[in-house]
């Protein structure tokens, strides 16, 4: 049985499509996604349509999140439409209960064996059997801590010193994550960061488990069709 991780889909459904035929699953592997199904990309609800369809798991995104906190605003005042970006009010306008059901019911993180699957980080500190509300949300948004080790915004390029996996030291498995793009893999001694950015233009890559060892693993990739968002 072998574990297989996607990147960030954000709705690039073809390229999904392809690279799951790419892995050549074995039909009891176990597959997941890191999370962002949906929102930037060309086919959101067609995405995540495709996962519930196949029943492929996933940890939480934050587009997640900003669609489910979006759609309890669009709930209460239908104007929210006007302020937001169009393939967002698309996605409102069109999802179904059972799909805001689904998203609600993702977890913020997977373990299998050794393996954590999350969609940003483990900040320091913070114990994935104990989790606040606030905790959750930085499971989801983790990229950089400041020099005292605190999780800062993204586009606080100052104040940027460490990316959180380079200084993760294994204490909650080893983490597959994903949300910060990077050209290739993200590869740490406790961590592997597979979001390849194919929503921008990147590729979509997965990560495969060989019998579920953490230690033998290979990246399976493709490149994206086009830049589907700046
Ligand atoms: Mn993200």
């Amino acid at each position: 049985m072998n574990l297989v991780v996607y990147g960030d889909l954000h709705g690039c459904l073809n390229e999904f499509k392809a690279l799951r035929k790419k892995v050549k699953l074995k039909k009891n592997d176990i597959e997941i996604v890191v999370g962002d199904i949906l929102n930037k990309g060309p086919y959101n609800l067609e995405t995540l349509r495709y996962i519930i369809k196949n029943k492929i798991l996933s940890v939480r995104g934050n587009n997640e999140d900003k669609i489910l906190k979006l759609f309890s605003m669009y709930k209460e005042d239908d104007t929210i439409l006007e302020d937001i970006k169009p393939w967002e009010a698309h996605i409102l306008k069109n999802i179904k209960k059972s799909e805001i059901k689904f998203l609600k019911s993702l977890p913020y993180f997977i373990k299998i064996k050794g393996i954590t699957i999350v969609h940003g980080g483990i900040p320091q500190g913070i114990k994935l059997k104990k989790l606040s509300k606030e905790d959750k949300k930085q499971l989801t948004l983790l990229r950089f801590y400041d020099k005292k080790f605190h999780p800062i915004p993204w586009h606080d390029f100052e104040g940027r010193y460490k990316f959180w996996s380079e200084v993760y030291n294994g204490r909650e498995g080893f983490v597959v994550f994903g949300h910060h793009p990077f050209e290739k893999p993200k590869v740490e001694k406790f961590a592997i960061g597979i979001d390849t950015g194919c929503v921008y233009g990147g590729e979509l890559t997965a990560i495969k488990f060989n019998n579920l060892n953490v230690k033998d693993y290979d990246f399976i990739s493709l490149k994206a069709r086009k830049k589907y968002f700046k």
